[in-house]
């Protein structure tokens, strides 16, 4: 037992300076001091604030709270309150600058680790329904998570910001995959596992677990690429008003949206600017960068429909021959990069199919990885849900203003994305790596 909780800390440890090292290589790598305080949209914060933010939120939770340590720097609290401070007003707060952020950041890490090799990580199960924030590691988990939330928000800047690239890109290999035998698959009627009650990395959100039933349903096997979102773009998908709801077709006018963002249309064609590279949208990629909005009216057009989020917890967890609900489609491995492309090793999405042995056992691929994708679902709590540890994390946004993503970009990283992972936006929202896939009702034919 006490091996196992001296290799979950090295875990930790490995894990923590790893979404430092990303952290860093997005901002003070990347970027001069100016291009660091400067608001890139209005939609997004200064980088250097989600970097001192990711630090502040890390003493909070691990020196003060989980390690019983003094505060450091109490007087920044405020400053990097998400709550206190909405995005727009970041630019002109007395921020940290960057290399105080930097020395902040890391002194906050040296006594954090301190804190790591005295905590005690066991599972108090004596301490029957009441959760503490040390059982299974959880709160270090929570912290290594929220790093990594911010570097895929710090992405979506990077992505917003004008002006030459910085971010390196690995080769990018283009391949024509053979399309799949099946475009989709049938979900036969039944119960299955959604959510969990043991997950040492799920958030409150996640939990707890139950049984669902749900009727037969198909579901794609890979997300919509963009050559089949170019379709529906030139069969007018965007004039005709019956293929969006209400409030969807109210954003499309307001917003005089004619393509995902960071589309132009070019006389050989479309093309996107991704970060600061102008390119010809490859046909075969999962499309990205749509809102709620046009995934329901793409779907509709299709003659299909988004899936619920219980629809697309069963075709990522489901084990039809055993009945029980996995932690990935492909079972309890860790994910690597056979199975799904995570983790920013790439500068955007692999093309559909990619991933055949990240497939379920149903046959859906690229669930986890490559585009967040939009379900039909309002975000809220299941039934049994408890705020856990701050009411902020998700339960403040059960307002139904939200709709439930799933499954991760490919700027996710591995340990904040699994096939219970529960991600949130507004449906108008389209910086963030969204894509989605279709879904329709078994009678249907
Ligand atoms: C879970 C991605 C919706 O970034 O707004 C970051 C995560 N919570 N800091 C967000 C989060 C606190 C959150 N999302
Ligand atoms: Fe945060």
């Amino acid at each position: 037992m006490n091996q196992e909780h001296e290799r979950a800390k090295e875990r930790i440890a490995t894990e923590l300076d790893h979404s430092r090292h990303r952290s860093n290589g997005l901002t003070l790598d990347a970027l001069d001091d100016e291009g660091l305080r400067a608001q890139h949209s209005p939609l997004m914060s200064p980088l250097v604030w989600d970097l001192a933010h990711v630090g502040n939120y890390e003493e909070q939770w691990l020196l003060r709270a989980a390690g019983g340590r003094e505060a450091l720097r109490p007087d920044i609290d405020g400053l990097y309150d998400a709550f206190e401070n909405p995005r727009s007003d970041r630019p002109s707060l007395p921020l940290l600058d960057p290399v105080e952020a930097y020395e902040y950041n890391a002194r906050v890490r040296r006594e954090v680790l301190d804190v790591l090799s005295g905590a005690d990580l066991g599972r108090a199960e004596e301490t029957a329904g009441e959760r503490s924030l040390l059982d299974s590691g959880f709160v270090f988990h929570m912290v290594i998570q929220h790093e990594h939330m911010h570097d895929e928000t710090m992405l979506a800047t990077h992505q917003l910001r004008r002006g030459a690239p910085v971010l390196l890109e690995p080769a990018r290999r283009v391949r024509s995959l053979k399309p799949p035998v099946h475009e989709e698959v049938y979900v036969p009627p039944g119960t299955f596992t959604m959510g969990t009650d043991d997950d040492p990395w799920a958030f409150d959100n996640e939990r707890p677990a139950r049984g669902i039933h749900l009727d037969g349903y198909w579901i794609d096997t890979r997300p919509v690429t963009n050559a089949a979102y170019m379709d529906f773009i030139d069969d007018g998908g965007y004039e005709n008003r019956r293929w969006w709801s209400k409030d969807g077709w109210k954003w499309r006018t307001k917003k005089k949206a004619f393509a995902p963002a960071f589309w132009t249309r070019e006389p050989q064609g479309w093309s996107r600017r991704r970060f600061g590279r102008q390119e010809m949208l490859p046909p075969d990629e999962p499309v990205q960068h749509v809102s709620f909005f046009e995934a329901q009216a793409y779907a509709a057009w299709a003659g299909k429909r988004l899936p619920s989020e219980a629809e697309w917890e069963k075709a990522a967890r489901w084990d039809p021959a055993t009945g029980a609900s996995h932690r990935y489609p492909w079972g309890e491995e860790e994910p690597t990069s056979r199975h799904a492309n995570l983790g920013q090793r790439a500068l955007g999405p692999a093309p559909a199919g990619r991933h055949p042995e990240g497939a379920s056992p149903l046959g859906v691929q690229q669930l986890i990885g490559d585009v967040w994708e939009w379900t039909s679902t309002t975000f809220h709590g299941y039934p049994g849900f408890e705020a856990f540890p701050y009411r902020e994390y998700s339960e403040v946004f059960f307002d139904d203003g939200y709709k439930v993503l799933r499954g991760g970009s490919w700027a996710t990283h591995p340990t904040a994305v699994r096939s219970t992972f529960r991600n949130w936006d507004h449906p108008i929202r389209r910086q963030i790596f969204s894509g989605f896939r279709c879904a329709r009702n078994a009678d249907d034919t």
